[in-house]
C-alpha cells in the first residue's frame, strides 16, 4: 500500500494521465522490456508483459535475466468475428506471435510470445480489422460475453448479441491514449470506437465520464446468458444479465451482481462467489442500471487491498439490500424485482446445428482453446475452411469455435476439409474430453503454480481410464483445470475443479454442477498429478453405486456432501477451508 492509503496500482493510474504514463517514450526506446509502472498501464491496452518461464532457469544459470515476452488479448464481444477478421487474426499469429491463437474462456483471443517491437504492428493491424485490445485487461469492464449460438428456435439470439456489443462499446474507456499509441492517433470506426467526446468539456470527468481518472478498483466482468442456456456461466460475472425474449427481440433483463471466482489458497478472506439476482431492467434502462452498478463499485470498491477489491466483496460486506438501495439512490427510483431463472438448455453448442435463418453452424472443439498446428493441423484446417466457405467465426465461453452461416450443401465439404487435416468431429470425443477446460498456466502465466493446458491431455487420459474401469466412460463429467487458484477456467463452477497448488500438485474441488448454478467445495488438497485418478476413483465408484436415476456426478457430490465424501474417502485430509458456496435455490431465483 502507498502513502495515500491506496494500493500502488491506484497511484500509477492516478498519475498516468489517462493510461499514458511513459508508454510513448518506452515504446519508442530500444529497451527490450517495459518498466514496472508501464506494465500496469499496458494491461488497459490489452497487453501483459510476461516472462518465458521455461527458459528462466537456464538463462539465470548464464547470468541473464528472464526472457521478456508479451501476451496480447483481443476483446471480442460475444465472440463474434467475420471471416476477414478471423483470417487477419490468423495471419498475425504467424507473423508476430508464437504461431498459435488462443480462444479464451471469455470469448477473446490471446497472442503469446509477442515481442515488444511487434506490439504496434499487432495492435494496429487488429484495429484496422475492427478488432480491439482496448480494455481487454485492466481495471475496467472487460470483454462482454454473450451466448454466441445462432440456434434455430432462438429468434432473439442475434439481437441479444447486438445488445451485448453495444453495451461493450458504450463501456469502453474514452481516453485518446489508446488511439494515439496504437492507431496513429486515428480513431477508426472500430468495435471499440467510443462515442464522440463532448468537445465543450476538457476536464477529467469529461475524458472518462464513467470511470474517472483512476478507473475501477479492479477488473469488472459482464456476461449475457440466453434464457435457459447458461453457457456463459452467468453467475460468475460481476454483472450477469439474462433477457426476456419476446418474438424477434429481447425485452426486459434480469440483472445479477457480485459473481467472481478468484481466491488464494489458505486465505479464507478470499473466495469464489456466485452472483445474486438484483433487479429487472427494461431495454431502455439497461445501460443506465449497469452504469449505476459500476458507479457504486467505482466509488465504494476497496482501493487499498486489491485482493478485496472485486465487486463481490462489496456486495458481501454491505449485503444485497444496502447495495440495491445505493443503486436505487443513484437512479432516483426503485428497482423492479428480479425474475426467477432456470437453465434447462445449457449447452456447449458443439457439432452441427440448424440456424434460425435456415443455414447451419458447426461447433468445433478446440483443446484448451489453442488453435495451433501441432498433432492435428487445426489452425491450417480452420484457415482453409474460412478461406473457402467464408463462414462467420464465433468464439465460445468454453474455448471452442463455431463456424456459422454455412449452406446446407457445403456441410459435407466442410467436414472433409477438417478431416483432411486430422481435426476430429466432436462426436469422436469422449464426453470427459469434450467438456474439459484448462487455462494457459505455464510457461507464460506469471501466476501459475502448476501446469494446466500442457497437463490437461495426461490428466484427462488418467481420469478417462478410471471412469472406463468403473463403467462410467460415457458419463458427461465436466473437468476444469487451472494452474493456480485465480480460477481462469472457472474450476469452481463446474463438477470437478482441479486447481494448481505447486509443481505437479493440485487441490480437487467437487460438488458444483454442469449448469454453473452451484460452487464446488474442496475435497482433497496437495494431490500429486499422478494420483488425481486414484483420489477421484472412490468417489466416482460411490457415484456409480449410490446415484439416483439420472443423477449427474456434481449433483451426487452435492447431495452426499463434499465434507462427508472427504471423511469417507480421504480421511487424512484436514477439514480445511471450504470455498464459499450458496445453495442453488438462492442463485436460481
Ligand atoms: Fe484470468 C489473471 C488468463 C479468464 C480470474 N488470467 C490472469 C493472467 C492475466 C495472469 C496475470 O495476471 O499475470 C492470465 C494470463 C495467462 C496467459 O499466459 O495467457 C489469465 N484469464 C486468463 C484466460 C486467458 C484463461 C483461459 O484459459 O482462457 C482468460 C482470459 C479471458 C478474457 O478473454 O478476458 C481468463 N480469469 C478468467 C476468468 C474466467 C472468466 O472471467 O469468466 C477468471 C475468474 C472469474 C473472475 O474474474 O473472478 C479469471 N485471472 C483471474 C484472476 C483472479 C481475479 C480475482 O478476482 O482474484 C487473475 C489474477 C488477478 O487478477 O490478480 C487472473
Ligand atoms: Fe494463470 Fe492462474 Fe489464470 Fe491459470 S488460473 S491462467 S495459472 S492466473
Amino acid at each position: 500500500m502507498s502513502k495515500t492509503g491506496r494500493s500502488g496500482v491506484e497511484d500509477i493510474k492516478a498519475s498516468s494521465d489517462h493510461l499514458r504514463g511513459s508508454l510513448p517514450e518506452e515504446l519508442a526506446s530500444d529497451a527490450p522490456a517495459f518498466a514496472k509502472d508501464s506494465a500496469q498501464l499496458l494491461k488497459f491496452h490489452g497487453v501483459y508483459q510476461q516472462e518465458d518461464r521455461d527458459t528462466r532457469r537456464a538463462r539465470a544459470a548464464e547470468g541473464r535475466g528472464g526472457e521478456r515476452i508479451c501476451m496480447v488479448r483481443a476483446s471480442v464481444p460475444g465472440g463474434v468475428l467475420d471471416a476477414e477478421q478471423y483470417l487477419a487474426l490468423d495471419r498475425l499469429a504467424g507473423e508476430v506471435a508464437d504461431g498459435t491463437l488462443r480462444v479464451t474462456t471469455r470469448q477473446g483471443v490471446q497472442y503469446h510470445f509477442t515481442r515488444k517491437d511487434d506490439l504496434a504492428t499487432l495492435i494496429g493491424t487488429l484495429n484496422r480489422h475492427l478488432v480491439t485490445t482496448l480494455a481487454a485487461c485492466g481495471d475496467v469492464v472487460r470483454n462482454v460475453m454473450c451466448c454466441p449460438a445462432p440456434l434455430a428456435g432462438r429468434p432473439a439470439g442475434e439481437h441479444l448479441l447486438d445488445v451485448a456489443a453495444e453495451l461493450s462499446r458504450n463501456l469502453k474507456p474514452k481516453t485518446e491514449t489508446y488511439w494515439q499509441l496504437w492507431v496513429d492517433g486515428e480513431r477508426i470506426a472500430s468495435a471499440a470506437a467510443p462515442p464522440d467526446r463532448d468537445e465543450a468539456g476538457s476536464g477529467e470527468a469529461e475524458t472518462e465520464p464513467l470511470y474517472g481518472p483512476t478507473y475501477l478498483p479492479r477488473k469488472f466482468k459482464i456476461g449475457f446468458a440466453y434464457p435457459g442456456d447458461n453457457c456463459v456461466d452467468v453467475y460468475t460475472h460481476d454483472i450477469g444479465i439474462v433477457p426476456d425474449v419476446a418474438g424477434q427481440r429481447v425485452g426486459g433483463f434480469t440483472i445479477l451482481v457480485g459473481g467472481g471466482l478468484g481466491m488464494s489458497h489458505n486465505k479464507p478472506s478470499t473466495y469464489p462467489r456466485l452472483a445474486d439476482p438484483l433487479c429487472r431492467a427494461t431495454a431502455d434502462e439497461l445501460f443506465e442500471v449497469v452504469s449505476a452498478i459500476i458507479g457504486v463499485q467505482r466509488d465504494h470498491g476497496d482501493r487499498a487491498d486489491r485482493r478485496h477489491a472485486r465487486l463481490k466483496y462489496l456486495v458481501d460486506d454491505w449485503g444485497l439490500d444496502r447495495f440495491r438501495a445505493e443503486v436505487e439512490r443513484r437512479l432516483g427510483r426503485r428497482l423492479a424485482v428480479p425474475a426467477p431463472l432456470a437453465w434447462p438448455a445449457t449447452d456447449d453448442h458443439l457439432g452441427w446445428h440448424g440456424q434460425q435463418d435456415g443455414r447451419w453452424f458447426l461447433g468445433l472443439p478446440v483443446p484448451s482453446g489453442r488453435i495451433a498446428d501441432d498433432g492435428i493441423r487445426l489452425r491450417t484446417a480452420l484457415r482453409r475452411v474460412v478461406e473457402r466457405f467464408r463462414p462467420g467465426v464465433r468464439l465460445t465461453p468454453r474455448q471452442d469455435v463455431l463456424l456459422t452461416g454455412i449452406a446446407e450443401g457445403d456441410r459435407e465439404a466442410v467436414d472433409q476439409e477438417l478431416r483432411a487435416h486430422g481435426v476430429a468431429a466432436v462426436e469422436a470425443l469422449r464426453p470427459i474430453e469434450r467438456h474439459a477446460l484448462a487455462c494457459p498456466a505455464m510457461p507464460t502465466c506469471g501466476l501459475a503454480l502448476a501446469e494446466a493446458e500442457r497437463a490437461l491431455p495426461g490428466v484427462i487420459a488418467d481420469l478417462k481410464a478410471v471412469a472406463d474401469s468403473l463403467g462410467l466412460g460415457d458419463e458427461p463429467l465436466h473437468v476444469r483445470l487451472t494452474g493456480c487458484p485465480n480460477g481462469c477456467a472457472r474450476p469452481y463452477s463446474t463438477e470437478i475443479g482441479i486447481v494448481g497448488r505447486g509443481v505437479d500438485r493440485y487441490a480437487v474441488f467437487l460438488g458444483g454442477d454442469a449448469d454453473g448454478t452451484r460452487l464446488t467445495s474442496r475435497y482433497a488438497d496437495q494431490v500429486d498429478r499422478a494420483r488425481l485418478g486414484d483420489v477421484l476413483r472412490p468417489v466416482l465408484a460411490a457415484f456409480r453405486d449410490e446415484r439416483r436415476p439420472g443423477e449427474r456426478f456434481g449433483d451426487f457430490c452435492d447431495r452426499a456432501g463434499v465434507d462427508a465424501l472427504r471423511a469417507r474417502f480421504v480421511p487424512d485430509e484436514p477439514a480445511t477451508t471450504r470455498s464459499r458456496r450458496q445453495p442453488a435455490a438462492a442463485v436460481r431465483a
